[in-house]
Protein backbone atom coordinates (compact mmCIF):
# COMPACT_ATOMS: atom_id res chain seq x y z
CA UNK A 1 0.00 0.00 0.00
CA UNK A 2 2.61 2.13 -0.75
CA UNK A 3 0.39 5.35 -2.00
CA UNK A 4 2.46 7.52 1.04
CA UNK A 5 6.07 7.51 1.24
CA UNK A 6 7.85 6.97 4.51
CA UNK A 7 8.72 10.37 5.13
CA UNK A 8 4.98 11.02 4.93
CA UNK A 9 4.01 9.04 7.72
CA UNK A 10 6.99 9.85 9.95
CA UNK A 11 5.84 10.25 13.52
CA UNK A 12 6.67 13.81 14.56
CA UNK A 13 5.68 13.53 17.91
CA UNK A 14 5.70 17.49 19.01
CA UNK A 15 5.54 18.14 23.07
CA UNK A 16 4.61 21.47 22.58
CA UNK A 17 2.34 23.66 21.08
CA UNK A 18 4.70 23.87 17.89
CA UNK A 19 3.02 22.71 14.40
CA UNK A 20 1.47 25.85 12.71
CA UNK A 21 -0.92 24.66 10.35
CA UNK A 22 -2.36 27.59 7.94
CA UNK A 23 -6.06 26.82 6.82
CA UNK A 24 -8.33 28.80 4.70
CA UNK A 25 -11.45 29.14 6.77
CA UNK A 26 -13.35 26.89 5.33
CA UNK A 27 -11.51 23.83 6.87
CA UNK A 28 -8.87 23.22 3.95
CA UNK A 29 -5.50 22.93 4.31
CA UNK A 30 -3.47 25.32 2.63
CA UNK A 31 -0.20 23.90 4.33
CA UNK A 32 2.23 24.59 7.12
CA UNK A 33 4.58 27.24 8.39
CA UNK A 34 7.53 24.94 9.67
CA UNK A 35 7.42 23.88 5.69
CA UNK A 36 6.35 20.49 6.62
CA UNK A 37 3.73 20.29 4.07
CA UNK A 38 0.76 18.20 6.03
CA UNK A 39 -0.50 15.30 4.15
CA UNK A 40 -2.85 16.32 1.32
CA UNK A 41 -6.13 15.67 2.38
CA UNK A 42 -8.87 14.67 -0.39
CA UNK A 43 -12.04 16.31 -0.15
CA UNK A 44 -13.87 15.68 -3.00
CA UNK A 45 -16.68 13.08 -2.04
CA UNK A 46 -20.42 14.64 -1.44
CA UNK A 47 -22.20 13.07 1.05
CA UNK A 48 -25.33 13.18 3.09
CA UNK A 49 -24.56 16.99 4.24
CA UNK A 50 -23.84 18.24 0.85
CA UNK A 51 -20.92 19.61 0.05
CA UNK A 52 -20.75 21.95 3.03
CA UNK A 53 -18.06 24.21 1.42
CA UNK A 54 -20.15 27.74 1.01
CA UNK A 55 -23.79 26.99 2.11
CA UNK A 56 -25.31 28.15 5.34
CA UNK A 57 -25.48 25.84 7.81
CA UNK A 58 -27.50 25.43 11.38
CA UNK A 59 -25.04 25.16 14.58
CA UNK A 60 -25.34 21.49 15.45
CA UNK A 61 -25.70 20.54 19.62
CA UNK A 62 -24.63 17.16 21.02
CA UNK A 63 -28.06 16.09 20.63
CA UNK A 64 -28.33 16.57 16.84
CA UNK A 65 -25.09 14.46 16.68
CA UNK A 66 -27.02 11.80 18.72
CA UNK A 67 -29.67 12.15 16.49
CA UNK A 68 -27.83 12.21 13.57
CA UNK A 69 -26.25 8.29 14.67
CA UNK A 70 -29.50 7.49 16.05
CA UNK A 71 -31.31 7.44 12.86
CA UNK A 72 -28.51 6.12 10.84
CA UNK A 73 -27.41 9.53 9.09
CA UNK A 74 -24.19 8.77 10.23
CA UNK A 75 -23.13 5.03 9.51
CA UNK A 76 -19.37 5.61 8.99
CA UNK A 77 -17.97 7.38 12.20
CA UNK A 78 -14.73 7.86 12.37
CA UNK A 79 -13.03 8.17 16.19
CA UNK A 80 -9.60 9.70 16.78
CA UNK A 81 -8.63 8.81 20.51
CA UNK A 82 -5.93 10.30 23.23
CA UNK A 83 -4.78 9.30 26.53
CA UNK A 84 -7.61 11.69 28.12
CA UNK A 85 -10.31 8.29 27.21
CA UNK A 86 -8.07 6.05 29.64
CA UNK A 87 -7.72 8.28 32.22
CA UNK A 88 -11.25 7.39 33.77
CA UNK A 89 -9.33 3.87 34.37
CA UNK A 90 -6.70 5.37 36.21
CA UNK A 91 -3.85 5.67 33.43
CA UNK A 92 -2.40 9.35 33.70
CA UNK A 93 -2.13 11.22 30.26
CA UNK A 94 0.59 13.34 29.79
CA UNK A 95 -0.47 17.27 30.45
CA UNK A 96 -3.33 17.33 33.04
CA UNK A 97 -2.17 19.74 35.34
CA UNK A 98 -0.66 17.35 38.36
CA UNK A 99 -1.63 13.76 37.40
CA UNK A 100 -0.19 13.87 33.96
CA UNK A 101 2.85 12.31 33.27
CA UNK A 102 4.47 15.60 32.52
CA UNK A 103 3.74 16.69 36.48
CA UNK A 104 5.38 13.26 37.98
CA UNK A 105 8.83 12.97 36.20
CA UNK A 106 10.37 12.82 39.47
CA UNK A 107 9.27 9.09 39.36
CA UNK A 108 11.16 8.27 36.07
CA UNK A 109 14.79 8.67 35.62
CA UNK A 110 14.95 10.75 32.87
CA UNK A 111 16.39 14.08 31.79
CA UNK A 112 13.76 15.94 30.23
CA UNK A 113 9.72 14.58 29.19
CA UNK A 114 10.62 13.74 25.56
CA UNK A 115 13.51 11.45 26.39
CA UNK A 116 11.13 8.34 28.20
CA UNK A 117 9.92 7.89 24.02
CA UNK A 118 13.48 8.92 22.26
CA UNK A 119 15.31 5.63 21.17
CA UNK A 120 18.79 7.09 21.65
CA UNK A 121 17.66 7.91 25.33
CA UNK A 122 16.14 4.23 25.48
CA UNK A 123 19.41 2.92 23.56
CA UNK A 124 21.35 4.73 26.72
CA UNK A 125 19.09 3.85 29.50
CA UNK A 126 15.58 2.07 28.73
CA UNK A 127 14.70 1.09 32.19
CA UNK A 128 12.29 4.51 32.31
CA UNK A 129 10.68 3.60 29.09
CA UNK A 130 10.33 -0.15 30.91
CA UNK A 131 9.14 0.94 33.78
CA UNK A 132 6.68 3.05 32.21
CA UNK A 133 5.80 0.35 30.43
CA UNK A 134 5.77 -2.04 33.49
CA UNK A 135 2.54 -0.19 34.65
CA UNK A 136 0.65 -0.05 31.01
CA UNK A 137 0.62 -4.21 31.48
CA UNK A 138 -2.50 -6.02 29.99
CA UNK A 139 -4.73 -6.69 32.67
CA UNK A 140 -3.43 -3.64 34.73
CA UNK A 141 -6.22 -1.43 33.79
CA UNK A 142 -9.75 -1.88 32.33
CA UNK A 143 -11.46 -0.86 29.81
CA UNK A 144 -14.28 2.36 30.91
CA UNK A 145 -17.68 4.01 29.97
CA UNK A 146 -15.90 5.32 26.83
CA UNK A 147 -13.61 2.51 25.46
CA UNK A 148 -17.44 0.54 25.46
CA UNK A 149 -18.94 3.00 24.03
CA UNK A 150 -17.03 2.77 21.42
CA UNK A 151 -17.56 -0.92 21.10
CA UNK A 152 -21.19 -0.53 20.92
CA UNK A 153 -20.87 1.93 17.91
CA UNK A 154 -18.96 -1.10 16.27
CA UNK A 155 -21.60 -3.20 17.45
CA UNK A 156 -24.33 -1.06 16.20
CA UNK A 157 -22.31 -1.21 12.45
CA UNK A 158 -21.78 2.26 12.58
CA UNK A 159 -17.65 2.39 13.56
CA UNK A 160 -16.08 2.85 10.70
CA UNK A 161 -12.41 3.22 12.20
CA UNK A 162 -10.54 3.72 15.84
CA UNK A 163 -7.49 5.77 15.72
CA UNK A 164 -6.01 5.73 18.70
CA UNK A 165 -2.93 7.34 19.70
CA UNK A 166 -2.96 5.20 23.11
CA UNK A 167 -0.64 2.41 24.11
CA UNK A 168 -2.30 1.00 26.71
CA UNK A 169 -4.24 -2.15 24.61
CA UNK A 170 -7.74 -0.76 25.99
CA UNK A 171 -9.17 -0.82 22.93
CA UNK A 172 -8.74 -4.51 21.97
CA UNK A 173 -9.05 -5.15 25.65
CA UNK A 174 -13.10 -3.81 25.32
CA UNK A 175 -13.49 -6.65 22.31
CA UNK A 176 -12.77 -3.78 19.32
CA UNK A 177 -11.62 -6.02 16.77
CA UNK A 178 -8.19 -5.31 15.55
CA UNK A 179 -9.53 -4.47 11.82
CA UNK A 180 -11.16 -1.59 13.42
CA UNK A 181 -8.29 -0.19 15.03
CA UNK A 182 -5.65 1.66 13.90
CA UNK A 183 -3.09 2.23 16.77
CA UNK A 184 -1.28 4.76 15.49
CA UNK A 185 1.33 5.10 18.34
CA UNK A 186 1.62 0.95 17.76
CA UNK A 187 1.42 -1.44 20.43
CA UNK A 188 2.92 -3.92 22.79
CA UNK A 189 1.59 -6.62 20.73
CA UNK A 190 5.22 -7.51 19.35
CA UNK A 191 8.68 -5.88 20.01
CA UNK A 192 11.65 -6.07 17.75
CA UNK A 193 15.45 -5.78 18.36
CA UNK A 194 16.97 -2.38 18.03
CA UNK A 195 20.18 -3.92 16.29
CA UNK A 196 19.14 -7.22 13.86
CA UNK A 197 15.52 -6.39 13.60
CA UNK A 198 14.45 -9.38 14.94
CA UNK A 199 10.78 -9.04 15.85
CA UNK A 200 9.15 -11.67 18.51
CA UNK A 201 5.85 -11.39 20.33
CA UNK A 202 4.76 -9.47 23.26
CA UNK A 203 5.07 -12.12 25.38
CA UNK A 204 8.41 -12.71 25.64
CA UNK A 205 8.70 -9.15 25.91
CA UNK A 206 6.41 -9.06 28.88
CA UNK A 207 8.02 -11.87 30.33
CA UNK A 208 11.37 -9.81 31.27
CA UNK A 209 9.77 -6.38 31.99
CA UNK A 210 7.80 -8.00 34.80
CA UNK A 211 10.98 -10.11 36.34
CA UNK A 212 12.42 -6.09 35.89
CA UNK A 213 15.24 -7.12 33.34
CA UNK A 214 16.40 -5.60 30.36
CA UNK A 215 14.91 -7.63 27.13
CA UNK A 216 17.55 -8.73 24.98
CA UNK A 217 17.03 -10.41 21.76
CA UNK A 218 18.39 -14.14 21.84
CA UNK A 219 19.79 -13.86 18.10
CA UNK A 220 22.53 -10.94 18.42
CA UNK A 221 22.52 -9.73 22.23
CA UNK A 222 20.52 -6.18 21.13
CA UNK A 223 17.79 -4.37 23.34
CA UNK A 224 14.39 -5.30 22.43
CA UNK A 225 12.16 -2.71 22.57
CA UNK A 226 8.06 -3.37 21.90
CA UNK A 227 6.91 -1.84 18.84
CA UNK A 228 5.83 1.38 20.16
CA UNK A 229 6.70 4.30 17.80
CA UNK A 230 9.19 6.48 19.27
CA UNK A 231 10.24 9.93 18.28
CA UNK A 232 11.22 10.05 14.63
CA UNK A 233 10.11 6.17 13.89
CA UNK A 234 8.03 5.67 11.07
CA UNK A 235 3.86 4.86 12.15
CA UNK A 236 2.60 1.40 11.54
CA UNK A 237 1.83 0.99 7.53
CA UNK A 238 -2.00 0.98 9.04
CA UNK A 239 -1.89 4.74 9.57
CA UNK A 240 -2.65 5.10 5.79
CA UNK A 241 -5.81 3.41 6.14
CA UNK A 242 -6.27 7.41 7.09
CA UNK A 243 -5.82 8.07 3.17
CA UNK A 244 -9.29 5.81 2.13
CA UNK A 245 -11.38 6.61 5.69
CA UNK A 246 -11.18 10.07 6.26
CA UNK A 247 -13.04 11.22 3.09
CA UNK A 248 -15.58 8.58 3.77
CA UNK A 249 -16.39 9.49 7.14
CA UNK A 250 -19.82 10.89 8.09
CA UNK A 251 -19.33 11.75 11.50
CA UNK A 252 -16.01 12.28 12.97
CA UNK A 253 -15.78 11.98 17.00
CA UNK A 254 -12.59 13.36 18.89
CA UNK A 255 -12.52 11.94 22.12
CA UNK A 256 -9.67 12.99 25.31
CA UNK A 257 -6.66 14.25 22.98
CA UNK A 258 -4.84 17.35 23.46
CA UNK A 259 -4.06 16.73 19.59
CA UNK A 260 -0.34 17.72 19.78
CA UNK A 261 1.49 14.74 17.98
CA UNK A 262 2.09 14.89 14.71
CA UNK A 263 0.55 13.75 11.90
CA UNK A 264 -2.06 12.43 13.94
CA UNK A 265 -3.38 15.87 14.93
CA UNK A 266 -3.94 17.02 11.41
CA UNK A 267 -5.72 13.96 10.72
CA UNK A 268 -8.84 15.79 12.93
CA UNK A 269 -8.64 18.60 9.36
CA UNK A 270 -9.07 15.66 6.92
CA UNK A 271 -12.72 14.92 6.74
CA UNK A 272 -14.85 16.36 4.29
CA UNK A 273 -15.75 20.24 5.63
CA UNK A 274 -19.62 19.30 5.46
CA UNK A 275 -18.76 17.02 8.14
CA UNK A 276 -19.66 17.29 11.47
CA UNK A 277 -16.60 17.21 13.85
CA UNK A 278 -17.55 16.41 17.71
CA UNK A 279 -15.12 16.78 20.75
CA UNK A 280 -15.63 15.63 23.73
CA UNK A 281 -12.60 16.89 25.86
CA UNK A 282 -11.65 18.53 29.23
CA UNK A 283 -10.61 21.43 26.98
CA UNK A 284 -10.85 22.84 23.58
CA UNK A 285 -7.98 21.86 21.57
CA UNK A 286 -6.14 21.71 18.20
CA UNK A 287 -7.58 22.77 15.01
CA UNK A 288 -11.11 23.12 16.94
CA UNK A 289 -9.92 26.18 18.49
CA UNK A 290 -7.99 28.47 15.75
CA UNK A 291 -9.86 27.03 12.41
CA UNK A 292 -13.16 26.18 13.91
CA UNK A 293 -15.92 24.60 11.20
CA UNK A 294 -19.39 25.53 11.33
CA UNK A 295 -20.52 22.22 11.93
CA UNK A 296 -17.89 21.41 14.98
CA UNK A 297 -19.82 20.58 18.08
CA UNK A 298 -17.70 20.61 21.54
CA UNK A 299 -18.33 19.10 24.83
CA UNK A 300 -15.91 20.17 27.51
CA UNK A 301 -15.39 18.89 30.38
CA UNK A 302 -15.08 15.02 32.23
CA UNK A 303 -15.28 12.30 29.18
CA UNK A 304 -17.21 10.09 31.30
CA UNK A 305 -19.93 12.46 31.74
CA UNK A 306 -19.88 13.70 28.31
CA UNK A 307 -20.56 9.92 26.84
CA UNK A 308 -23.04 9.32 29.48
CA UNK A 309 -24.64 12.00 28.41
CA UNK A 310 -24.48 10.95 24.84
CA UNK A 311 -25.69 7.40 25.63
CA UNK A 312 -28.72 8.77 27.57
CA UNK A 313 -29.36 10.52 24.26
CA UNK A 314 -28.84 7.82 21.45
CA UNK A 315 -31.24 5.70 23.94
CA UNK A 316 -28.47 3.42 24.30
CA UNK A 317 -28.26 3.17 28.02
CA UNK A 318 -29.89 -0.22 28.13
CA UNK A 319 -27.06 -1.74 25.75
CA UNK A 320 -24.11 0.04 27.23
CA UNK A 321 -25.37 -1.66 30.73
CA UNK A 322 -25.62 -5.00 29.48
CA UNK A 323 -22.40 -4.77 27.65
CA UNK A 324 -20.16 -3.60 30.34
CA UNK A 325 -21.90 -6.24 32.42
CA UNK A 326 -20.78 -9.09 29.70
CA UNK A 327 -17.62 -7.54 28.82
CA UNK A 328 -16.77 -7.19 32.43
CA UNK A 329 -17.42 -10.77 33.66
CA UNK A 330 -14.64 -11.87 29.96
CA UNK A 331 -11.69 -9.85 31.79
CA UNK A 332 -8.81 -11.77 34.28
CA UNK A 333 -9.47 -11.43 37.63
CA UNK A 334 -13.52 -10.21 37.64
CA UNK A 335 -15.95 -12.80 39.48
CA UNK A 336 -18.87 -11.31 37.97
P1 LIG B 1 -2.31 14.34 26.23
O1 LIG B 1 -1.48 15.30 25.49
O2 LIG B 1 -1.91 13.99 27.60
O3 LIG B 1 -3.79 14.96 26.25
C1 LIG B 1 -4.85 14.33 26.92
C2 LIG B 1 -6.08 15.22 26.77
O4 LIG B 1 -7.16 14.54 27.36
C3 LIG B 1 -5.94 16.57 27.45
O5 LIG B 1 -6.48 17.57 26.62
C4 LIG B 1 -6.77 16.40 28.73
O6 LIG B 1 -7.37 17.60 29.17
C5 LIG B 1 -7.82 15.42 28.27
N1 LIG B 1 -8.37 14.60 29.35
C6 LIG B 1 -7.69 13.83 30.23
N2 LIG B 1 -8.54 13.19 31.04
C7 LIG B 1 -9.78 13.58 30.68
C8 LIG B 1 -11.07 13.29 31.15
N3 LIG B 1 -11.29 12.44 32.17
N4 LIG B 1 -12.14 13.89 30.57
C9 LIG B 1 -11.95 14.74 29.53
N5 LIG B 1 -10.74 15.06 29.03
C10 LIG B 1 -9.67 14.49 29.60
O7 LIG B 1 -2.50 12.97 25.43
P2 LIG B 1 -2.65 12.76 23.86
O8 LIG B 1 -3.21 11.39 23.70
O9 LIG B 1 -3.32 13.87 23.20
O10 LIG B 1 -1.12 12.77 23.42
C11 LIG B 1 -0.63 11.82 22.64
C12 LIG B 1 0.44 10.98 23.33
C13 LIG B 1 0.08 10.57 24.73
C14 LIG B 1 0.53 9.70 22.58
O11 LIG B 1 1.75 9.63 21.96
C15 LIG B 1 0.33 8.55 23.59
O12 LIG B 1 1.17 7.47 23.32
C16 LIG B 1 0.64 9.17 24.89
N6 LIG B 1 0.04 8.56 26.08
C17 LIG B 1 -0.73 7.44 26.01
C18 LIG B 1 -1.28 6.89 27.17
C19 LIG B 1 -2.14 5.65 27.08
O13 LIG B 1 -1.87 4.78 26.25
N7 LIG B 1 -3.19 5.56 27.91
C20 LIG B 1 -1.04 7.50 28.41
C21 LIG B 1 -0.23 8.66 28.45
C22 LIG B 1 0.30 9.16 27.27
Amino acid sequence: MALWGQPAVRALRLWGPGVHIICDGKGGYLGDIGGRRPIAFSAGVSGIFGNGGSSKKEKLSLQDVAELIRARACQRVVVMAGAGISTPSGIPDFRSPGSGYYSNLQQYDVPYPEAIFELSFFLYNPKPFLSLAKKLYPGNYRPNVTHYFLRLLHDKGQLLRLYTQNIDGLERASGIPASKLVEAHGSFASATCTVCRATAPGEDFWADVLGDRVPHCPVCGGVRKPDIVFFGEPLPDRFLLHVVDFPMADLLLILGTSLQVEPFASLSEAVRSSVPRLLMNRDMVGSLAWCPRSRDVVQLGDLVHSVERLVELLGWTEDMQDLVQRETGKLPGCDA
